[in-house]
């Protein structure tokens, strides 16, 4: 059977698109590259004095992990290098970086990315992901600002994600449907294994920190009991899966239907992920999977960002459970206000 490589896979697309000139099949080569690099410490992680922490705590106060600073500094430097990005937004860095200059002074693409995300799970040997959103820069010269970075998702030009998992896979969508690419290690490749992915329209599994659950609001509270409800018709009780680690969660969801949830808590009011790096390219790609993703009460893609870290509530996956679960929140938004 004949192999199709991500590299052979994004210039076959590219065909189809007689003005494109190769910049973005360039940064979308470069974002694999860099993977593969991190995939090979991941991979290894428990062998060489990489484990552990660094010692320092990142932005949003949380200890940063050898690993996030190595993959961060992966990623940034393929993409400087690639000359294609004018500008890069990281989890692990508080200010945007500025990529103007050399290379990419001609750059039109700005690209938000977590390097490493899940990274409380490096230690412990469970799957670990890279998410990234790219978007064409708004601004016409010189270095890229802030407003460059705070588009909203529907504005993503194309989004993905790596994740390091029983085996390593690139999945990620340029608003033509979503294909995945499973690491070949022998030949180092990324080869097509999933085309065409669709999240089935309805499923079986809910994920969600079960832990925190009361300090949820009162209708993800009865969403939650609905899953657990005996109901023959419906396949009920669901099933509860929860990595915490949000792409493999999320990967799994997608391919066998089912939801993730992140809400807002007593403890955390906007919820915990970040809407430019995490929710916004998992909602691109649900949403070209034929799936859904809310904040509860609306899309995630059009929510204006304000700041690079902006949090946000996160309810996606299958388009049936995402609806019901907002149908909760609706019910129990109404009997308050009456
Ligand atoms: P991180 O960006 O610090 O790694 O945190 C994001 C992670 C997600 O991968 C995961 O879904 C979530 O945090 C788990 O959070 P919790 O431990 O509160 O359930
Ligand atoms: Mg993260």
């Amino acid at each position: 059977m004949k192999v199709t490589t991500l590299g052979e896979f994004i210039i076959e697309r590219q065909a189809d698109f007689p003005y494109a000139t190769g910049e973005l099949t360039r940064l979308l080569s470069d974002i694999a590259i860099a993977g593969k690099i991190v995939n090979r410490e991941v991979n290894k992680a428990g062998l060489v004095d990489i484990l552990g922490a660094q010692g320092e705590e990142n932005i949003q106060g949380e200890q940063q992990q050898k690993l996030d600073v190595y993959a961060n500094n992966q990623f940034i430097s393929a993409l400087k290098a690639g000359g294609e990005v004018i500008g890069l937004a990281s989890e692990e860095n508080e200010d945007y970086v500025n990529m103007d200059g050399g290379v990419s002074s001609n750059a039109k693409y700005v690209v938000m990315i977590d390097p490493l995300d899940g990274s409380s799970n490096i230690d412990v040997n469970v799957s670990i992901g890279t998410i990234f959103s790219i978007y064409r820069r708004i601004t016409f010269s010189g270095p890229a600002t802030l407003e460059d970075f705070l588009q909203k998702g529907s504005e993503q030009v194309a989004a993905g994600y790596i994740i390091y998992g029983s085996s390593t896979m690139m999945v990620y969508t340029t608003g033509f449907g979503v294909n995945g690419f499973t690491l070949d290690p022998s030949i180092g490749e990324f080869c097509l294994s999933h085309p065409s992915i669709k999240i089935p329209q309805t499923g079986i599994i809910y994920s969600i920190n079960e832990g925190n659950y009361v300090h949820f609001p009162d209708g993800v509270k009865k969403y939650i009991k609905y899953c657990q409800e005996e109901d023959i018709n419906s396949d009920r009780p669901y099933t509860s899966r929860y990595i915490g680690s949000l792409v493999a969660d999320f990967h799994r969801n997608m391919l066998k239907g089912g939801i993730y949830i992140y809400p807002e808590t007593a403890k955390s009011p906007k919820g915990k992920l970040r809407l430019l790096y995490e929710c916004n390219p998992l909602a691109f790609i649900a949403e070209q999977a034929g799936g859904v993703a809310s904040n509860g009460y609306k899309r995630i893609m059009d929510i204006e960002a304000k700041e690079l870290h902006q949090r946000t509530p996160l309810y996606i996956g299958s388009s049936d459970m995402v609806e019901k679960v907002e149908g909760f929140i609706a019910m129990y938004a109404e009997k308050v206000s009456t």
